[in-house]
């Protein structure tokens, strides 16, 4: 039953509107995938998109014991659909970034002696000292923020110890919201996790620590010594040090699975369960990224993945922990308008149609003869800015331009922005870089030459459906095979293979490299 060919890795992603878990076999290749959505299938919870947003606007939360009813509930699913549990050799999984768990007295004991006869939900339901986590919605802790900064020297001080600055949904801002505001609750609070940890907790029937990758999410974590900066826990609430546990790489192997999912589901006593990381560093390793490259992804807001050697944390994007090398980093940076407002331009100059988008973009030269155009139509993020603008090649700002260049306009200056803000974290072009594009722009082929262009890498493109599934199930496998002795580019090398979209053309590389200096001053002036 467990030779080679039948051993199976599990990869969980506890997002924020549902969980999903698929099985790869040895060759990682998909055999079984399975879903719960909260709204649809827990309506007894009253979420929307999975959580509920507080009458302040700011406050967003979902409750936790919803996570550990829809876990037993998607693994029936499993059951019932035939899946073979005892084929299992490893699992790990994902969670949505930042969210935290308030464990109450007493939890320990009871996840050490779970009793297979009785849902999770049941044995657990009173032993979270605060029933509504805290997630990566929220935005109610400015103040929080803002003594952060303070205590640790300034926001590129905290960015250079932590990744990051302080961001509201941060897991630090979140849990001094909750010192200060319930403090008696968060004296009855035994243990912190973060949602990932909390599931591969829930798995391994004991506390799982937290990963160093999802843990620099967290405005806490020292991301050089991965260590957590003691100067920045007591910022933050009182004997945190001993709420948090220890910090492990993103391959510790926490020990095996607890027996109630022996009893219950059929799972083998030696499936080992792998620490679970975020949902973010999940997908970096569900799309195998190695050094050098950058995913990018074109989605309602546009974001970047970078692998990175050297990081120079600023005010903008994050760096984290690599989770599948753990002298690396990976940075985040994330564009609101991205497809959104490429399609305003598609509507208001090429018939509301993608195909004479690119045509027109096609018909028009690398560097748009001189002229660079800003669009944001909401408040970016990366940079802090609003609004449209338009230069010609003079330097002279103009109010519109014919629909050929303004086309061109917003695809050059978006990547541009990618460009400028991958190489103010660290990220320098390498001969062996790649680009990854997915996202629904991902397979407009003259978009994706300005990409190649701007990045002078070839973009390839690749199905991330589940990425943060896969990354997971990929990772159970990593772990199992001893994450730090063995490589995880060995461990997925026969997962799913890119396709090479574009390849850069040198020319026009050099006209953007040109253009980038124009654009960075033009961004200045407007942020
Ligand atoms: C990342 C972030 C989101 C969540 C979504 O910083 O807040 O991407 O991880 O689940």
């Amino acid at each position: 039953m467990f030779g080679g060919g039948d051993e199976l890795f599990l990869g969980f992603d506890f997002s924020t509107q549902q969980i999903k878990v698929v099985a790869v076999n040895s060759s990682l290749k998909v055999v079984h995938e399975s879903t719960v959505n909260f709204d649809r299938d827990l309506p007894e919870f009253r979420t929307e998109g999975g959580v509920h947003i507080h009458d302040d606007q700011l406050t967003v939360t979902s409750p936790t014991i919803m996570w550990v009813k829809a876990l037993d509930l998607l693994l029936t699913r499993m059951k019932d659909s035939g899946f073979n549990f005892s084929a299992v050799v490893a699992l790990s999984g994902a969670g949505q970034q930042h969210g935290s768990v308030f464990w109450k007295d007493g939890a320990a004991k009871v996840l050490d002696n779970l009793q297979s006869d009785t849902l999770l939900h049941v044995q657990l339901k009173n032993y979270f000292s605060i029933p509504d986590s805290p997630i990566w919605m929220d935005s109610s802790t400015t103040e929080q923020c803002e003594n952060l900064e303070k205590i640790i020297g300034g926001p590129q001080k905290l960015a250079d110890i932590t990744g990051s600055r302080a961001y509201e949904r941060f897991t630090g801002n979140q849990i001094a919201k909750i010192f200060q505001s319930r403090p008696a609750d968060y004296q009855r609070t035994e243990h912190i996790s973060l949602v990932s940890s909390f599931a591969a907790s829930l798995f391994h029937g004991a506390y799982v620590p937290i990963d160093i990758s999802d843990g620099s999410g967290m405005n806490m974590m020292d991301i050089h010594n991965h260590q957590w900066c003691q100067q920045a826990l007591d910022a933050c609430a009182p004997n945190l040090c001993d709420k948090l546990g220890p910090l492990v790489p993103s391959y510790h192997k926490a020990g095996s699975i607890s027996s109630y999912f022996v009893d219950r589901y059929g799972f083998s006593p030696e499936c080992a369960v792998i620490a679970f990381t975020g949902d973010n560093p999940a997908s970096l390793a569900g799309m195998c990224l190695q050094k050098g490259d950058v995913a990018v992804s074109l989605g309602t807001s546009d974001t970047l993945f970078l692998w990175l050697e050297t990081p120079q944390p600023a005010l903008e994007g994050h760096v984290f922990a690599n989770p599948v090398d753990a002298s690396a980093y990976m940075a985040l940076l994330c564009f609101k308008n991205g497809s959104l407002t490429r399609e305003r331009v598609r509507n208001s100059v090429a018939d509301g149609s993608w195909e004479t988008f690119s045509h027109l973009l096609e018909a028009t030269n690398p560097g748009n003869d001189g002229n660079i155009g800003i669009y944001f139509n909401v408040q970016e993020i990366t940079p802090s800015a609003v609004g449209t603008y338009r230069w010609n090649s003079d330097g002279k700002a103009v109010p519109s331009f014919p629909p050929g260049t303004e086309v061109r306009a917003v695809v050059e200056s978006q990547f541009l922005a990618k460009r400028l803000h991958a190489e103010n974290l660290g990220y320098n072009i390498g001969c062996n870089s790649r680009v990854i594009a997915t996202g629904g722009a991902s397979s407009n082929t003259p978009i994706l030459q300005v990409l190649s262009d701007t990045f002078n890498a070839p973009v390839y493109t690749l199905d991330t459906t589940n990425s943060a599934c896969l990354g997971s199930a990929y990772r159970a496998k990593h772990g199992r095979e001893g994450g730090d002795k063995v490589a995880f580019t060995k461990v997925v090398k026969c997962a799913p293979a890119y396709q090479l979209a574009v390849s850069p053309r040198l020319e026009a590389h050099n006209i953007y490299s040109k253009m980038l200096e124009r654009y960075k001053e033009y961004e200045q002036k407007i942020v």
